[in-house]
């Protein structure tokens, strides 16, 4: 049986080795919840980077260019990083190139992996099938925050290792946690995240609906997959 393990911070990748292995990518909130919501609403593919000059550069090429400081949307961007941006049509047909604080990153830094699939809850059981059909080893990938360890993204991970359990073996500590944290909190995800440093971060934005949208299980069944140099 292949194996599921969690790498809970970009920084920790060092201790993993991505080869042979597939990559999901994660960032709840809400970068990769953002991107199944673009391709769900009819943009062609996404050019994650890290710098906001290369993404701005991508204007010239007729991308639309999105970016996100500290939850922000950047100045002289077309688009921020709420999922409901990407839903009025304006995505249609269109490549976008995005950079935010960490779910690029973790995209950007997991190049190593056989191949890189974005997850979020919003296309949980269509990645879930996907990796029962792949067959190779699993990398959960958190974005986390700057860094460091966040509550969002393990459950996340909690949430995949569940549906994964029988088919997938996790001996390690990291899967185990984020499936008994995921099984505890499941019920009511947003009052479990209510006290989470990103989503006090998001509420003092006054985007409480963001937070509730990028909880919801299985709203999608796009499969963001890295090709060539860009998510498609
Ligand atoms: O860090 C990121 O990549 C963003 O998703 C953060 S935010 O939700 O836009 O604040």
């Amino acid at each position: 049986m292949p194996s599921i393990d969690v790498c809970f911070s970009p920084e920790l990748l060092h201790l993993y080795d991505l080869k042979g292995k597939a990559v999901v990518a994660v960032d709840i909130l809400r970068a990769t919840s953002t991107m199944v919501a673009a391709f769900a609403h009819g943009a062609i593919d996404i050019i994650p980077v890290m710098k906001l000059e290369e993404c701005q550069a991508y204007a010239e090429k007729g991308c639309l260019i999105a970016a996100e400081r500290d939850g922000i949307k950047a100045e002289g961007f077309d688009l921020g990083n709420s999922p409901f941006a990407y839903m009025d049509g304006n995505v249609q047909g269109r490549t976008i190139a995005i950079t935010t604080t960490n779910g690029t990153r973790a995209i950007n830094l997991s190049m190593e992996a056989d191949e890189i699939i974005v997850g979020s809850f919003l296309n949980l059981q269509t990645v879930v099938d996907h990796l029962k059909e792949l067959q190779l080893d699993v990398i959960v990938v958190c974005a986390g925050w700057k860094g460091k360890f966040n509550l969002e993204d393990t459950l996340y991970a909690g949430a995949l290792a569940e549906r994964l359990q029988d088919t997938f073996t996790f001996e390690n500590d990291a899967t185990l946690a984020s499936l008994h944290l995921y099984q505890t909190a499941k019920n009511d995800l947003v009052s479990f995240l209510r006290q989470s440093s990103h989503v006090r971060r998001l509420e003092n934005l006054e985007i409480h609906k963001d937070i509730e949208f990028c909880l919801l299980h299985d709203k999608y069944s796009v499969l963001p997959v890295w090709k060539n140099d860009r998510l498609v």
